[in-house]
């Protein structure tokens, strides 16, 4: 299994026949898993919040929930702390945040597009042994830099792979291998410019949350339309 992660969400090339893991582990790809291990049935990430409104008026009973900032969007139902999706079974989601929703429509060409993050990285780890494909890892970042706990989130599902396979890194994936390996998670989220972000916006208990590891038995797995 070759195993790759890009530095920045730019546009896929090459996955048609590939695993692709969106990463954004602070909160987008979090709090989807949070959503779907809380009952929700379906999630669709939007890019806009133009999109969001004028899907929710085709969907009866969906909620919507996102962020800009980091703050609730005003109109929204549910902001994008993974903490505020509980209770939803049954219910469709429309998440729109700031990097998250994009990536992950960035990454539509992947023969099979998983949302990753550190709550839910075991699920994804034994998922991928199961499909057997070559993997890359795309983390979200943060406004077009990089995010230190997107990367080492990937550490973390590519240091589970390696205990069950034999892996073949990119240079990049092994260091982000070796960043998960030396580094426990909360360290890594508390310590990253998005975590402090979050952090001084009043969001300590998400990054708390965010970094627990193995928390949730869910895999995200989906199919995306281009253009929404
Ligand atoms: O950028 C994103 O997609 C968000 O997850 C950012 S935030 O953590 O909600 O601020």
């Amino acid at each position: 299994m070759k195993i790759d992660i890009l530095f920045y969400p730019e546009k896929l090339k090459n996955a048609e026949d590939k695993a692709v893991v969106v990463l954004d582990v602070l909160r987008a790809t979090t709090t989807i898993a949070t959503a779907l291990a809380a009952g929700a049935e379906k999630i669709y990430p939007v890019s806009s919040i133009k999109d969001a409104f004028s899907l929710k008026k085709k969907i009866s009973g969906a909620l919507l929930g996102g962020e800009r900032g980091g703050i609730k969007v005003p109109g929204f139902d549910l902001g994008n702390s993974p903490l505020e999706y509980q209770g939803l079974k049954g219910r469709t989601i429309i998440l729109s945040s700031t990097n998250g929703t994009k990536t992950l429509k960035k990454a539509v060409s992947a023969k099979t597009l998983i949302a990753g993050s550190i709550v839910n990285a075991k699920a994804v780890a034994d998922y991928l042994l199961k499909l057997n494909l070559d993997v890359v890892f795309m983390p979200s970042g943060t406004d077009s830099q990089f995010s230190l706990e997107d990367f080492a989130g990937a550490g973390y599902i590519i240091s589970l792979l390696a205990e069950e396979k034999k892996v073949e890194l990119s240079d990049q994936a092994y260091v982000s291998f070796e960043l998960a390996r030396i580094n426990p998670p909360e360290e890594i989220l508390t310590r990253s410019f998005h975590g402090q972000r979050l952090i001084n916006l009043g969001f300590a208990r998400d990054v708390e949350y965010c970094a627990k590891l193995n928390l949730l038995d869910v895999v995200p797995v989906g199919r995306l339309q281009e253009g929404r």
